[in-house]
C-alpha cells in the first residue's frame, strides 16, 4: 500500500524532477531577464537562461512520453497501475517545474540573495509547487485522479530528500557550483 503510493508518486513526478537537472547541464547563454534589474538587483539573474529552460522543459516532456510507453509493462511487473501522461499533463509538469524555479529566483533576488545563494525550503519545493500548480491548470481531471491526498503527501515529503541528494551528487561530479 505505502510502497504503491511511493512508486506512484515518484513516477508521476519524474517529468517534473528531471527538467531542473537537465537545465543545470544545458544552462548557459542569454539570461531570461536580459540583464534587467529591479532596484539595484537583477530581476532573475544569470542562473535562469532561455536555453536551460527550453531544454529542461523538452527533456521533461520527452521523459513523460517515454514513461507512457513503458507504464503498462512496468506496472504489471510491479503489480501497480502506473499513471500515463497526456500531453497537457506532461507539459504542465515539466514547464511548471521550470516556472517554479524561476519564480524562486525572483523571490531570492528580492530578498537580497545573490545568484547561487541557498534559500532552504524554497530551493527544495519551488519546482514541486510550480509543477503541481501547472499540472492542475493544464490537465485538471488527470491531476485530480493522479495526485490523491496520499500521493501528494508522499510527493511533499520525498521531494526535498531527493532534491538534496541529487544536488549533492551533481556538486560532487562537478555539474553544479553549489551543493544545493
Ligand atoms: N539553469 C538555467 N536555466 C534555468 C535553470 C537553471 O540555465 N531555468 C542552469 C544555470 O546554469 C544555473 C544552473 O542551472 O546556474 C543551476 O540552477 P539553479 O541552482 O536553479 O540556479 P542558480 O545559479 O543557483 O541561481 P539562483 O540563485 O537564481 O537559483
Ligand atoms: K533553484
Ligand atoms: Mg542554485
Amino acid at each position: 500500500m505505502i510502497g504503491g503510493l511511493v512508486v506512484t508518486a515518484l513516477w508521476a513526478m519524474l517529468p517534473a524532477y528531471v527538467p531542473n537537472n537537465a537545465a543545470v547541464l544545458a544552462g548557459g547563454g542569454r539570461p531570461i531577464d536580459g540583464g534587467r534589474t529591479w532596484g539595484d538587483r537583477r530581476l532573475l539573474g544569470d542562473g535562469k537562461t532561455w536555453r536551460g529552460t527550453a531544454v529542461g522543459t523538452l527533456v521533461g516532456v520527452a521523459l513523460a512520453a517515454g514513461l507512457n510507453v513503458v507504464a503498462a509493462p512496468v506496472g504489471t511487473a510491479l503489480g501497480f497501475s502506473l499513471p500515463t501522461f497526456p500531453p497537457a499533463a506532461a507539459l504542465g509538469l515539466a514547464a511548471g517545474a521550470m516556472v517554479g524555479d524561476i519564480a524562486a529566483s525572483f523571490i531570492k533576488r528580492r530578498s537580497g540573495r545573490d545568484r547561487g545563494a541557498a534559500f532552504p525550503g524554497l530551493d527544495q519545493l519551488d519546482f514541486v509547487v510550480g509543477a503541481l500548480a501547472l499540472a492542475f491548470v493544464a490537465a485538471p481531471g488527470w491531476a485530480q485522479a493522479t495526485f490523491t491526498p496520499g500521493v501528494l503527501a508522499v510527493v511533499l515529503v520525498a521531494t526535498p530528500v531527493l532534491h538534496v541528494g541529487t544536488n549533492i551528487i551533481a556538486y560532487l561530479i562537478g555539474a553544479k557550483n553549489e551543493p544545493w
